[in-house]
C-alpha cells in the first residue's frame, strides 16, 4: 500500500490539512519530543560538524515519488514536525528536486541531527515525509600544503624532475575550447584578477545565509567573493554561527581554483592554468565557515542548466562542474539525485577526493555515485600525505606537499591580496601568490616568465 494512502487513513473527518497532520501527530509527540540544547552548560568548541537545517521531501498525493507538494503544504507539515518534536522547527525555502529546507533555532552536532532525521523517518507516514536528511555544512578543501611557470612544477614535463602533469605537450594539441564552460562551484571569485580577465561568465551567488555570505544579502546574481574570514571572537564565542570554525583570514579559494583550472597562459602574467580558453562560470556556495548542502544541491543543478525555484535559468550551462569542497558523511539523497540529474543532462561532475588522509568513501561529495573524484599526488608522484584514497578515487593529479618539501612544492595559483576584515579587500590588488591563504607581503611574487614551448 502506498505510504500516502496509509497516511490518509490516519484521519477520518477530513479537517483542514494542517489540522489533520497535527491530529495525526498527537500520538507521536511523546516519542519524538526532542530536548532543547541544555541551557547553562557551556557550549564546547568541537571539530564535530554542526547544522541547524534539514532537507526534506514531503509525500505527494501519489505516494513515494508521486510528485512535489506545494510550499503551503510543506509549511503546514513543517509546523507539524515542530509539534511532534516539541521544538521550534521553521520552514526556510523550497529548493530544487522537489525538496524543502527546514531549520531548528540553533546548530546541533551532526550526530544529533542524524538522530533527529532517523526519528522523523521512523514516523514518515504520520509526518507526511518521503525523505529527510541533515543539511550538512560543506567546506572548501584547503590543501594543508602551503600550496609562478617556473614555480608551477605541477604543470611541467616529467623530465623536469618532478612527477608533473606534462602540460606543455598537451598544450601543443590544445589550450582549451572557448565554447566549453567550466563551473567553479566554490567561494565565488575575484573577477578583477588580471590572469582571469575575460574568462568569467556572469554566474550566481547561491549562499542563502546573508551572514555567511558576507555580502549583505542572500542569493543574488553577483558571485563575487567578498572574503570569508572568521575572526578570533567569532570562533571563540559560543552561540556564534562560526563558533569552533577556526579563526582565519579569507581563503580566496574560488579564485585559486579558477586559476588552477583556467588562468590564461602565455600572456606574460602570473601563472598558467590547465585550460587557457574555456569560459569559467562562478557559482558561489561557500561563505564564512562553509556552506549548506542545500545550497550546493541547488547550485549543481543550476550550473548544468536545470531549474531551481526563484533563480533565473542559467543560459550558459556548464559541461564540467568543479567542486573542491566537501565534508564527512554519506552522499545522501538530495546530493546524489542532483549529481544523477546533471549527469543525465550531459554534465561531468569533478570533485576533490578530500584532504583528510582517509578513505574517500567517508567524505561527500567524493563518495557520490557518478562523480570523478580526484586525489592528490606530490612532486615525487606518491600520494600526498593528506590526500584521501581508496576505490572512490577516480584519478589523481598533482596537489603538492609543502609540509615535507617546502613552499616550492605546493601548487601556485591566482589569489587576492586582500586580507579582510581590513577594508583592503574592497579594493583588491589581485595577483598570483603561493598557498596558503595567509597573506605575507613580499613572500611570493608573480612570475612573469613566459610559458615555454
Ligand atoms: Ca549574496
Ligand atoms: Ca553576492
Ligand atoms: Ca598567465
Amino acid at each position: 500500500m502506498p505510504i500516502a494512502r496509509a497516511h490518509s487513513g490516519l484521519v477520518s473527518n477530513r479537517p483542514p490539512k494542517a489540522r489533520r497532520f497535527t491530529l495525526a501527530l498527537i500520538a507521536c509527540i511523546a516519542s519524538l519530543a526532542w530536548p532543547a540544547q541544555a541551557s547553562g552548560a557551556p557550549e564546547q568548541a568541537s571539530a564535530s560538524p554542526r547544522t541547524d537545517r534539514f532537507i526534506v521531501r514531503y509525500l505527494g498525493d501519489g505516494g513515494i515519488g508521486g510528485g512535489a507538494v506545494t510550499v503551503a503544504t510543506a509549511r503546514e507539515r513543517t509546523a507539524a514536525i515542530g509539534v511532534a518534536f516539541a521544538r521550534n522547527v521553521s520552514y526556510v525555502r523550497e529548493m530544487s528536486g522537489g525538496a524543502h529546507v527546514i531549520m531548528l533555532p540553533e546548530r546541533i552536532p551532526i550526530e544529533q541531527a542524524e538522530e533527529f532525521a532517523l526519528r522523523a523517518r521512523a514516523n514518515a507516514v504520520a509526518l507526511g515525509i518521503e525523505s529527510i536528511e541533515p543539511d550538512r555544512i560543506l567546506r572548501a578543501y584547503f590543501t594543508p600544503t602551503d600550496p609562478q611557470f617556473g614555480n608551477q612544477w605541477h604543470l611541467q614535463t616529467a623530465s623536469s624532475g618532478n612527477a608533473s602533469a606534462s602540460l606543455p605537450g598537451a598544450w601543443d594539441v590544445t589550450t582549451g575550447d572557448p565554447d566549453l564552460v567550466v563551473a567553479i562551484i566554490d567561494t565565488g571569485v575575484r573577477k578583477d584578477h588580471p590572469d582571469l580577465a575575460g574568462r568569467f561568465l556572469d554566474g550566481y551567488d547561491f549562499v542563502t545565509d546573508p551572514s555567511a555570505g558576507n555580502d549583505g544579502n542572500g542569493r543574488d546574481p553577483d558571485p563575487s567573493d567578498p572574503g570569508d574570514w572568521v575572526t578570533s571572537a567569532e570562533n571563540a564565542t559560543p552561540g556564534s554561527p562560526y563558533f569552533g570554525c577556526g579563526a582565519a583570514d579569507s581563503s580566496w579559494h574560488g579564485t585559486h581554483v579558477a586559476g588552477i583550472v583556467g588562468a590564461s597562459g602565455n600572456n606574460g602574467l602570473g601563472v598558467a592554468g590547465v585550460n587557457w580558453k574555456s569560459k569559467l562560470l562562478p557559482v558561489r556556495v561557500l561563505g564564512k565557515c562553509g556552506g549548506y548542502t542545500s545550497d550546493v544541491v541547488d547550485a549543481v543543478r543550476w550550473a548544468a542548466g536545470l531549474s531551481v525555484p526563484s533563480v533565473p535559468l542559467n543560459r550558459t550551462p556548464a559541461r564540467v562542474l568543479n567542486m573542491s569542497l566537501g565534508g564527512p558523511g554519506t552522499c545522501g539523497g538530495p546530493l546524489e539525485s542532483a549529481v544523477r540529474d546533471v549527469t543525465a543532462a550531459g554534465s561531468i561532475v569533478v570533485v576533490a577526493a578530500g584532504n583528510s588522509n582517509q578513505n574517500a568513501s567517508g567524505e561527500t561529495p567524493a563518495n557520490c555515485p557518478g562523480v570523478i573524484a580526484v586525489g592528490a599526488t606530490d612532486h615525487t608522484g606518491n600520494r600526498a600525505f593528506y590526500s584521501n584514497y581508496g576505490s572512490r578515487v577516480t584519478i589523481s593529479a598533482p596537489g603538492g606537499n609543502t609540509r615535507d618539501f617546502g613552499q616550492a612544492k605546493g601548487i601556485l595559483s591566482t589569489l587576492n591580496a586582500g586580507r579582510p576584515p581590513r577594508a583592503v579587500h574592497l579594493t583588491p590588488t589581485t595577483r598570483a601568490r603561493a598557498w596558503p591563504h595567509r597573506w605575507s607581503p613580499g613572500s611570493y611574487r608573480s612570475c612573469s616568465r613566459p610559458i615555454p614551448g
